[in-house]
């Protein structure tokens, strides 16, 4: 039978730039995990157009929050045409029962050990309604055909997850919720299999946190060091700064790039975030240790939280100015169902909209403590626009020079980025800041508004 995988674009109209759309891992083993006596095809709407028409005989669609209504919109069309269609990813395995009223069946969890019994159970025309595989065996190794990545993008990033689950269960994040409290691990001898079969240079390692588990970390590392790649990751700054020799060994291996979570510079913030450093000035010198290690920082940063006054924007400014990070992420923080955040939120009556498609970490989507929706939306274009000010870019240059094209290349896709969210501001300021939608959900406490 023919399998159509599938990941919609949050907003079909505007897509992501071709080219440099990360790939969605979840498709790539969702093919490797496949019977090969299946024909499978892998559409991403970021970057191509979904047809309709296709002929096919199961439809299996991966979504997160933002991308939800999307794939609501999809599994109507498809049933429409007669096709079964599954749901999957995050957004489903937090609000299985939303997603049962648009699919005909709703995996919750991982795909590891369900995906294959689905199948089966399609073929012979038993498929259940919902599947769940709650310990799900990641020692196997899944083959993954990363061949149409290497021919259509760009940077040829290709993703990679070690490790599943975080013991952390931060009050905004879900992830905890998806994979569990306890770090779980891909073989290293599985990982490195799957490298030398890409045949690519260039990684992103997709795990929360790479260095996690510190002795799997090194472990990883040392294995990879003979591969001579170059690779992306994410990692906590504290655990980073307090383990010299393991960044040692990440540099050694071919870590160019690291995502740092640092939240918040609001002490107060810092102090209820579990993984968080001890304080502004250990946050300082870990970055700089991290800098002086040779490694570019992306710093994520989060705008929203109780503690937050006006004050914020400027002070982040000035700390990413000193600091002299390579890239930011600066986010709004979003009530994902299913997070703490979002229960007392909905508790206090704050949320100005449960349309999902705004859930993207981009949008204000409830009323901040100590300021408007609207400023901390604009607040936070303020600090981005100073940030990628080409003169800010510049002065930066100096601090970052272990890895100057690199340090452009990611700065030159912000500045065109910041633009982008600058058109956006006016659209949102209409479509839910003032809308009388917006004070109409705050009034209607608990019942959950569903995405058109
Ligand atoms: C890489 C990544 C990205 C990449 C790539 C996204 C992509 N297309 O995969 C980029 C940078 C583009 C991205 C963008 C965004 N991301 Co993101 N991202 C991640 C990250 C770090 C890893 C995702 C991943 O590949 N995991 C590994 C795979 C294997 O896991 P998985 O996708 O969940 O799939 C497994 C199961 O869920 C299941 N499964 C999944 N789909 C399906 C489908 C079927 C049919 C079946 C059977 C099973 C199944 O099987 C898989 C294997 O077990 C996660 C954090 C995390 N730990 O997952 C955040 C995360 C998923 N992202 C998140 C967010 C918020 C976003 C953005 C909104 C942020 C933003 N403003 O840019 C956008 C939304 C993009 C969109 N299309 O809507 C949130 C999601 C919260 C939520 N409730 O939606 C997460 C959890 C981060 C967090 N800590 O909050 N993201
Ligand atoms: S924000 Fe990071 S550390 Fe906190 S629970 Fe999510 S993945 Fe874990």
């Amino acid at each position: 039978m023919k399998i159509l995988l599938i990941t919609p674009a949050a907003d079909p109209e505007k897509r992501t730039n071709k080219g440099l759309m990360m790939p969605q891992l979840a498709l790539y083993i969702l093919q490797g995990l496949t019977p090969k006596r299946h024909e499978v095809e892998i559409i991403e709407e970021e970057t191509e157009d979904i047809d309709l028409e296709t002929e096919c005989d199961l439809v299996a669609i991966s979504c997160m929050t933002a991308n939800a209504p999307r794939a609501y919109e999809l599994c109507h069309e498809f049933k429409k045409r007669g096709k079964t269609v599954v749901i999957g990813g995050v957004h489903p395995t937090i609000l299985p029962d939303e997603a049962t009223r648009h699919a005909d069946c709703v995996v919750v969890g991982e795909a590891e050990g369900v995906w294959e019994k689905l199948l089966f159970d399609f073929e012979s025309g038993h498929l259940q309604e919902r599947y769940h595989e709650p310990t799900p065996d990641l020692a196997k190794y899944v083959p993954k055909d990363y061949s149409r990545i290497i021919k259509r993008r760009l940077f040829k990033l290709i993703p990679i997850m070690t490790t599943r689950g975080c013991p952390y269960n931060c009050d905004f994040c879900c992830v905890t919720n998806v994979f569990g409290k306890t770090i779980r691990h891909i073989p290293v001898e599985n990982v490195v299999r799957d490298i030398k079969e890409s045949g690519a240079k260039n990684f992103l390692f997709l795990d929360d946190n790479i260095i996690g588990h510190a002795k799997y970390a090194k472990e990883l590392f040392t294995a990879i060091k003979p591969l001579k790649i170059k690779w992306v990751g994410q990692a906590s700054v504290t655990l980073l700064n307090k383990n010299p020799e393991l960044m040692k060994l990440a540099v050694e291996s071919g870590c160019k790039v690291l995502f740092l979570g640092v939240e918040s510079v609001s002490e107060e913030q810092m102090k209820s975030m579990q993984k968080a450093s001890k304080g502004l000035d250990e946050l300082k010198q870990a970055l700089k240790n991290i800098k002086k290690a040779g490694i570019l920082i992306h710093a994520s940063m989060v705008f929203g939280f109780d503690s937050d006054t006006k004050e914020i924007f400027e002070e982040t400014l000035k700390f990413l100015k000193k600091t002299k990070v390579s890239t930011v992420s600066l986010n709004v923080l979003t009530p994902y169902p299913g997070t703490k955040t979002y229960s007392d939120l909905k508790e206090q009556g704050r949320l100005i909209s449960e349309d999902w498609q705004f859930y993207d970490h981009n949008t204000c989507v409830f009323q901040p403590k100590n300021m408007s929706p609207e400023e901390l939306q604009a607040g936070k274009l303020y600090v981005r626009q100073k940030f990628y000010k080409r003169m800010s870019v510049f002065n930066r240059l100096w601090a970052n020079l272990h890895n100057p094209i690199i340090y452009l290349a990611m700065n030159m896709g912000h500045i065109k980025q910041t633009r982008v969210e600058a058109a956006r501001f006016s659209k949102l300021q209409e479509k839910i800041f003032n809308a009388p939608k917006a004070q109409k959900l705050v009034e209607q406490k608990e019942e959950v508004v569903l995405p058109k």
